[in-house]
């Protein structure tokens, strides 16, 4: 079965397709969108406010460097966490890479393998060894008993993630830290909006990273911050930023440039002004999603705790034995759809390059990874999606588990033909 033949760059509000009542693709019926469903399709704020901005930056002609767009954005997104500082950077990578430097992490850190690969690289990039740390599988999070158990004299730091938005142990992460002396600091790339105990994620640990990609619930294009409550470390990552620069000609610190650029800032202003918005248009999909998988023998859907601040950006369904498809089957059906699901973060980061030669028997260590990775399956939410667009999804997926018994040959066959497999 061809995929429908479309323009991904054309694809800014989900078409569907006319007969919604109709044969799956892969059962020879037309896809069930007529251009391509992306999860992270980015949020846009109010048009008009972003492009006041961006006439007033070119007017200004101040582009870069500490400008007074990212000064407000930072100034906005401290005051909207309650946090001493935030310190805005050029995407959510280097503001991890500055602060594990800032940390004065070395030799051996603790991190989840099931995390985009980025909080690995983060370290390995700065010739730190990042050791792998099983997760719960009813949280997705990094295990703190996990985490005890890979403690070696030469590890300096601990970084958990925040998957999906939902806070990871925070105390019992503190806990072990400070009885091993231990830097602690979250990846919060997917955590910006969500709260832990009613208290604003950005306030944990040493400090807290953030991602603002394009994919992210808020985004900035390309961007990302650390947010601290500590003076001294702040001053630290600030001068880091911008190469360690204190002054006219006056370099008193090594640094990079992960300063963040005065358009970025302005789609972020934007952006915060609009975050409600963002966050009732998830929230709205999630309940959709909710409604419309409701009673799926085998599918469960990932839940935000309702007492918490959530962004729901990340519909998360795990497939598991009972369901009449594998989580792969299920993701191929969803492709000839044109539903870009994707299999984040499979297979774990412990079975990526560099890492997989590094420890090839990674994953005996890390089973829950591994199981979770097989069975994770994530559905597009946002802006651009509509009410009526999840009900197409998730009416699909009830459709490829109704019709499994006709679904699994015509997968085997399009193997044969070498056409198998997502994207
Ligand atoms: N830590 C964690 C836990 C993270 O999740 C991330 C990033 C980071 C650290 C690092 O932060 P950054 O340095 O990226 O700020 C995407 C994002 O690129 C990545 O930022 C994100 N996590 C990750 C979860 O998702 P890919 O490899 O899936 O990207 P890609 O190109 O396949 O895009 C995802 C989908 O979004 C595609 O179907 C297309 C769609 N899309 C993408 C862009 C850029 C759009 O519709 N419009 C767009 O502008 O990593």
């Amino acid at each position: 079965m061809a995929r429908a033949n479309v323009d991904p760059g054309k694809d800014l509000k989900v078409t569907k397709s006319p007969d919604s009542s109709r044969r799956l693709a892969i059962l020879g019926g037309q896809p069930a969108f007529h251009s391509l469903v992306h999860v992270g399709r980015p949020n846009v704020g109010d048009r008009e406010a972003f492009l006041r901005r961006v006439h007033s930056l070119l007017d200004s002609r101040w582009f870069s460097n500490d400008g007074p767009m990212v000064r407000e954005l930072e100034e906005g997104i401290a005051a909207r966490l309650g946090v001493r500082h935030c310190i805005a950077v050029c995407n959510g990578t280097i503001a991890l890479e500055i602060a594990i430097r800032g940390l004065g992490m070395e030799g051996e850190v603790i991190v989840p393998s099931y995390t985009f690969i980025a909080t690995a690289h983060a370290l390995y990039w700065q010739g730190i060894t990042p050791v792998f740390a099983d997760i719960d599988p009813h949280t997705h999070n990094v295990d703190p008993v996990a985490v005890e158990r890979m403690v070696t004299p030469r590890t300096t730091g601990i970084i958990g993630v925040h998957l999906w938005g939902r806070s990871a142990s925070v105390e019992a992460l503190q806990e072990g830290a400070e009885r091993h002396g231990l830097a602690l600091a979250f990846d919060a790339s997917h955590a910006f909006g969500c709260t832990h105990r009613g208290k604003p994620i950005g306030h944990f640990g040493r400090c807290e990273v953030f991602s603002f990609h394009a994919t992210k619930f808020f985004s900035t294009f390309e961007g990302g911050a650390i947010a601290t409550n500590d003076d001294q470390l702040a001053a630290r990552l600030r001068l880091m930023r911008n190469f360690g620069f204190a002054g006219f000609d006056n370099v008193i610190y090594p640094g990079t440039n992960g300063k963040m650029t005065e358009i970025c800032a302005a789609m972020g202003l934007t952006g915060l002004e609009s975050m409600e918005e963002f966050t009732l248009a998830n929230r709205r999909n999630y309940e959709a999603y909710r409604d419309g998988l409701r009673g799926l023998g085998g599918l469960s859907l990932l839940r935000y705790d309702e007492r918490e601040g959530n962004n729901f950006q990340y519909i998360v369904a795990e497939i598991d034995e009972s369901f009449p498809l594998t989580r792969d089957e299920l993701t191929e059906v969803m492709h000839l759809e044109n539903v870009l699901v994707r299999k984040y973060f499979w297979p774990g980061c412990h079975r990526m390059l560099p890492y997989r030669d590094l420890f090839p028997h990674a994953g005996l260590l890390l089973p829950e990874t591994e199981r979770v990775a097989a069975r994770v399956v994530v559905l597009p939410t946002g802006q651009s999606m509509r009410e009526e667009d999840v009900a197409t999804v998730a009416g699909v997926i009830r459709a490829a588990a109704t019709e499994a018994r006709r679904v699994r040959p015509a997968l085997s066959a399009r193997v044969a033909q070498g056409e198998g497999g997502p994207r």
